[in-house]
Parts: structure tokens; C-alpha cells; sequence
């Protein structure tokens, strides 16, 4: 097994997902304005809704339904080809992949004094720890099995035997037919397939499944060195003394990991994790960003009745 086998499948050292776009022009995505197009309970679209927060930018919703496979309509893969969320669209350009996004933000939207931001010399680590949260494989660990106590009603029923990747797979090499004529679709779809595939293969072997454990388990030692010898420990955060994007992505990691029931295997006893948790959550950024979404009838079952009724058969046919 390779180191990259026990990644997810979009962090920097793999390479099977399409490379993210960078403000890049896009004649159907919406041409004024910043629009985020995202879901209610996706980690990568909660960290973004934080970064916008934490900058004080405004922006436009798009609710893109996960359920309802909605981030396979060739009208959004025309805009995000990676088939995921979330995506940016800044007049008319789009910016996709989490961690790129947030740097974007950072870099080119936000609204914040820069002394209120980490210096520029504090870069390198805050990009180690960016990358470092983005490389943990939470979907296969979100979905593999339900080894988490107390795991939410939610989480517990996704975890099913990878079911609901055998079907997206399905989906997707219809979806690869359907669209042979236009490149862009054809190629995004095959891409998206292979993920798809590879997280299956992870997901239904307990060999595989066991080493992304053993993977987590060592990212959060490293996690658990760093807080207790760098700026944390010294009333800061985890690569500055001022709060950074490593944090905003940490935030959700580990608040993704405890709603699967993780945080006692993965750091039950490292109290300094848990400490970090605590400073985490009470950010006010992380409850609008986060929290004010997680209305499980407001953000997913009223839109996705909705959908059901005027969009019958759009995709998923
Ligand atoms: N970090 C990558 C991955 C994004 C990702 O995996 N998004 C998930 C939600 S957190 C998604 O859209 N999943 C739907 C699917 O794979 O079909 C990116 O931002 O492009």
C-alpha cells in the first residue's frame, strides 16, 4: 500500500482528482457577485462558509442537494468539473477545491485589517497545517464503518457497506455515455468515477479501512505535538498567535471526527486536543459558518421535498 492509498483522494499528494481552478472564467457560472455553491453538512463547504465569514465577505447561496446527486448536473459540472462542492464564483470566475478556496479568500476577498491577520513569514506553517487537515481521509472514514460510540443517526446511516458509492458509480458511468460528446462532462465524469471507484476498494476491505485509522491516529499525534509546543501553548493557535485558515480547517476536521463518534479512539486522553476543540467551536465565525447550517429539516429534507416534487427524474433516471 502506498502512502497515498491512506489520503484523501483530493489532498495534494494524490493524484487522481482533476486539478482545482483558480478564478478561472466560466461563461455559465453567474457573472456579478461572489456565489458559493455548497451544501449544508459538506466539511469542505463548511470551511469555506467560515473563511467568508471570518473575512467579512458577502456572498450569494447555492444550495447544491448531495442527495439528490446534485453536484453530478452536467449544469454544475460545467462550473465545478470535479463534481464536488464547494465552488466559488467571483464575477463570473470560478475557484475550486476547499483548501484552495480559503486561500483565495484570504488572499484576494477578504475585508479584514491585515493586522488582524497571521504575518506573511507565518505562511509555510500555516500551509503545512492547511494541508496536513486536508489530507485525513474523512469520506471513506465517514463512510466505511460505524466502529465511532454515539455516532450520530445521520452518520450511522451512511456507513453502509458502500452501497451508496456503488450506486453514485453506477450513476457515474452512465452519466460517462451520456455525455461522450462533450469533453469537458465526459472527462469530468471519468475522473469523478475513478474517486468513486478507488473509495469503494478502500472502504469494503477492513485491511485498507484499518490502515486509514492507523493514518489518523498518527496525524493526530502530530496535531497533539504541534498544540502543545507551538503557539497554542502560549494562549495562541495552532500555527500562529493569530487565528488562521489552518484552524478554520482543523475546526471542521475535528468536529466532523467527534460527530462520528472518533474523538475517543483518536484522542481520548489528549486533553490538549480536546482544549483546542473547546476554542474551536466558541469562534464566532464557526457558528455562522457552521452551526446556523446544521438544521438537518431546513437545509436538507424541506429542499430536497422540493426538489423531489419539480425535478423528478432530472438525474437519476
Ligand atoms: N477538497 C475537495 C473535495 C471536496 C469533496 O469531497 N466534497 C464532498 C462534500 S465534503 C462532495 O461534494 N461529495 C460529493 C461526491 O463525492 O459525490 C474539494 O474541495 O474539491
Amino acid at each position: 500500500m502506498t502512502g497515498s492509498d491512506t489520503l484523501s483522494a483530493y489532498s495534494s499528494g494524490n493524484t487522481f482528482a482533476l486539478k482545482p481552478l483558480t478564478d478561472f472564467r466560466c461563461d455559465v457560472a453567474p457573472q456579478k457577485g461572489i456565489h458559493l455553491f455548497h451544501f449544508s453538512h459538506s466539511l469542505c463547504s463548511m470551511k469555506v462558509r467560515q473563511a467568508l465569514a471570518e473575512n467579512a465577505v458577502h456572498w450569494t447561496s447555492h444550495l447544491v442537494l448531495l442527495p439528490a446527486y446534485q453536484q453530478y448536473e452536467p449544469d454544475y459540472v460545467r462550473i465545478n468539473p470535479r463534481c464536488v462542492v464547494p465552488a466559488l464564483v467571483c464575477d463570473g470566475k470560478v475557484t475550486t477545491d476547499s483548501a484552495n478556496i480559503l486561500n483565495f479568500i484570504n488572499s484576494k476577498l477578504s475585508n479584514l485589517d491585515p493586522l488582524q491577520k497571521p504575518s506573511v513569514d507565518e505562511f509555510e506553517a500555516i500551509a503545512f497545517w492547511l494541508d496536513k487537515a486536508d489530507s485525513l481521509p474523512i469520506e471513506a472514514l465517514t463512510y466505511g464503518d460505524n466502529r465511532g460510540s454515539n455516532k450520530s443517526f445521520l452518520f450511522k446511516r451512511l456507513a453502509n457497506g458502500g452501497k451508496a458509492h456503488e450506486f453514485k458509480a453506477n450513476l457515474l458511468r452512465k452519466l460517462v455515455k451520456r455525455h461522450e460528446n462533450e469533453k469537458l462532462l465526459h472527462d469530468a465524469y471519468k475522473s469523478k468515477l475513478n474517486i468513486v471507484e478507488n473509495t469503494l476498494t478502500i472502504i469494503q476491505k477492513s485491511t485498507r479501512l484499518n490502515a486509514l485509522y492507523d493514518t489518523a491516529d498518527s496525524i493526530l499525534i502530530e496535531l497533539e505535538t504541534q498544540l502543545l509546543s507551538g503557539p497554542f501553548n502560549a494562549k495562541g493557535w495552532l500555527a500562529s498567535n493569530k487565528f488562521s485558515l489552518a484552524d478554520i480547517a482543523w475546526g471542521v476536521v475535528l468536529y466532523r471526527l467527534q460527530k462520528l463518534g472518533l474523538a475517543p479512539i483518536l484522542w481520548g486522553n489528549r486533553t490538549t486536543v480536546s482544549q483546542y476543540c473547546e476554542k474551536l467551536f466558541a469562534r464566532e465565525s464557526f457558528k455562522t459558518g457552521i452551526m446556523d447550517w446544521s438544521n438537518i429539516p431546513k437545509n436538507i429534507v424541506f429542499p430536497m421535498v422540493k426538489y423531489k416534487l419539480f425535478n423528478r427524474n432530472k438525474l437519476v433516471g
